[in-house]
C-alpha cells in the first residue's frame, strides 16, 4: 500500500522538480561568504529536503505541520508523514505497523557480532556495527547487482528502510539488556505499536514509559537536511552505497558530543549539579554554577542551537511531559530552573547566538526519572527515531535521481588569491 501511495506521488513529485529546474535552474538561492566556507557551511542554500524544515524562530516543521501541532501520532505514523506529505488513515496506519512488524525479529547473526564486542563498547558503537551487518541482507544491493533500472532504485532503499526500521527496537533494546546486564533479551509483543514495543523489549512494562517513548521517537525523526547525521547519511547514500552502510555513516556523526550524544552529556550535567548541591540548587546558585563552566571554557549542554534562534519545540513537548508527569523530582526540577537561568546567563556571555534550550536539556531527565539511567544508551533512542528521517530522505533523494554528492573546496591559497 505504502509503496503504491509512494509510487504515484513520485511521479507527480519528478514532473514537479523537472518544471522547477526547467524555469528557474539558474537562479541563484545563495552567495557564499568566506565566513561560510570556514564556518561549516553555515546557512548555506545547497540541499534540498522535503520531508521537513528546520525555521529559526519556530523550529521543526514535517512536511508543514509544526512539531507541536502533531505531537499525538505515532512514530510509525510520522515516518508515513515523512514520507508521502500526507498524515495516514486508519488503512495506511495498520500497513504500515504491519510492514514493521514483520521485520521485528532480528538475524541471529547481529547478536553474534554484537557479543565478540569488548563488554566495555560504547552503545552507539554497538548499534552502528549491528546496522552495517545487516548490509548482507540488503535487497538493494540484491537488485543493484542484477542491474535493475535506476528509476527503480527507490522502491529497494525503501525496503530496506522499513527492514532495518522493523528490527532496530529489538536491536537497540538487546544492546541494552546485553551491555548493561540486564538478563535475557526480551522477545517482541504482538499487538503493540512500534515504540511500545521498543519499551516492551527493554524492559519497561509501565504506561507512562511507553507514553514516553512514543513521544520520544517520534520528536527525534528529523531536523531537515543539513544536520550531522542526515548531510552524512545522505552523502554516503549518494554513492549508492546500502541503507545499511548510509545510515550507519549518519548515525556515527549522530555520537558525535556536539550533535546526538549531546544528551548524554546534559543529563551528566544535570547530575553533576545535583551532586554539587546535594539536590536542587536555588536559581542564583545555579547562575553561579553556570558562569563558573562557561568561565572554565566548557559549554553549556542542551542550549545553543547552529540553525534554531528560540527554544526548540521539542525540548517544549519534552518539558509539558514532564510537568504533566513527573512530581516532586530533584532531577526534573533542576532541568525546569535551568530553563529560568541559563537563557540569561548565556545572552550576557554574549558567544552563543541562541541561548535557548534545544532537544537534549530535557530528555534525559524524563528517562533518568523512569528509571533508564544509563545515559550513554540515551543517543541510541535517538538514533532509532532519526533513523526514520534519514531513511525518508533517501527513498525520495533516489526518487529524484539525485546524483552523487560532490561539493568543490578550495585552498586558504585559493581564498588569498581571489578575494
Ligand atoms: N554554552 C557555551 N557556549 C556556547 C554554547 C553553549 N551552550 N553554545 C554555543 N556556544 C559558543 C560556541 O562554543 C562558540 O564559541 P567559540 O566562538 O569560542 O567557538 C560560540 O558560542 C558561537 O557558537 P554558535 O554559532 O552559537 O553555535 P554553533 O552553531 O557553533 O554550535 C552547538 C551549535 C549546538 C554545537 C553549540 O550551541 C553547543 O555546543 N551547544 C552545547 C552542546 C549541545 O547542546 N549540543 C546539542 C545540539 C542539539 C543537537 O544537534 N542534538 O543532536
Amino acid at each position: 500500500m505504502l509503496q503504491k501511495v509512494l509510487s504515484e506521488k513520485i511521479s507527480h513529485w519528478q514532473d514537479e522538480i523537472h518544471t522547477v529546474l526547467e524555469q528557474a535552474g539558474e537562479k541563484k538561492i545563495s552567495d557564499v561568504s568566506v565566513n561560510q566556507a570556514y564556518g561549516g557551511m553555515r546557512g548555506i542554500k545547497g540541499l534540498i529536503c522535503e520531508t521537513s524544515a528546520v525555521s529559526a524562530d519556530k523550529g521543526l516543521i514535517i512536511r508543514g505541520y509544526p512539531l507541536l501541532e502533531i505531537t499525538q501520532l505515532l512514530p510509525e505514523e510520522v515516518f508515513y508523514l515523512l514520507l508521502t506529505g500526507d498524515l495516514p488513515d486508519q488503512a495506511a496506519k495498520e500497513d504500515i505497523q504491519n510492514q514493521l512488524n514483520a521485520h521485528n525479529n532480528v538475524p541471529e547473526y547481529v547478536w553474534n557480532v554484537l557479543s565478540s564486542l569488548p563488554d566495555d563498547s560504547h552503545p552507539m558503537t554497538m548499534l552502528t556495527i549491528a546496522i552495517q551487518s545487516m548490509q548482507v541482507d540488503s535487497e538493494f544491493v540484491k537488485k543493484y547487482d542484477k542491474g535493475v533500472p535506476k528509476k527503480d532504485y527507490w522502491k529497494w532503499t525503501l525496503d530496506d528502510g522499513i527492514r532495518l526500521i522493523g528490527a532496530l527496537p529489538g536491536i537497540a533494546a538487546g544492546i541494552y539488556r546485553m551491555r548493561f546486564n540486564k538478563g535475557e533479551r526480551i522477545e517482541p509483543g504482538n499487538n503493540l505499536d512500534w515504540a511500545g514495543n521498543y519499551a516492551h523489549m527493554l524492559g519497561f512494562e509501565g504506561d507512562d514509559f511507553k507514553k514516553l517513548m512514543r513521544l520520544y521517537l517520534m520528536l527525534h525523526c528529523d531536523h531537515e537536511g543539513g544536520n550531522v547525521s542526515a548531510f552524512s547519511s545522505l552523502t554516503v547514500s549518494s554513492a549508492l552505497s546500502s541503507p545499511f552502510l548510509s545510515v550507519a555513516a549518519g548515525l556515527n556523526g549522530l555520537a558525535g558530543p556536539l550533535h546526538g550524544l549531546a544528551n548524554q552529556e546534559c543529563l551528566k550535567f544535570v547530575l553533576e549539579v545535583h551532586d554539587y548541591f546535594n539536590g536542587a540548587p536555588d536559581k542564583q546558585e545555579l547562575e553561579k554554577f553556570c558562569w563558573d563552566r562557561l568561565q572554565n571554557g566548557r559549554v553549556i549542554p542542551g542550549y545553543g542551537h547552529a540553525v534554531l534562534r528560540c527554544p526548540d519545540p521539542r525540548f517544549t513537548a519534552f518539558l509539558s511531559f514532564g510537568k504533566k508527569h513527573i512530581i516532586n523530582d530533584n532531577i526534573f526540577s533542576i532541568v525546569e530552573k535551568l530553563y529560568e537561568v541559563a537563557p540569561n546567563v548565556l545572552k550576557e556571555h554574549g558567544k552563543a547566538k541562541n541561548p535557548w534550550p534545544n532537544v537534549d536539556a530535557a530528555s534525559g531527565s524524563l528517562l533518568y526519572f523512569y528509571g533508564l539511567k544509563e545515559f550513554n544508551y540515551y543517543t541510541v533512542l535517538f538514533s532509532i527515531s532519526r533513523t526514520m528521517g534519514i531513511i525518508s530522505q533517501m527513498v525520495i533523494n533516489r526518487a529524484m535521481g539525485i546524483p552523487i554528492m560532490r561539493p568543490k573546496s578550495i585552498t586558504t591559497e585559493w581564498v588569498k588569491k581571489n578575494t
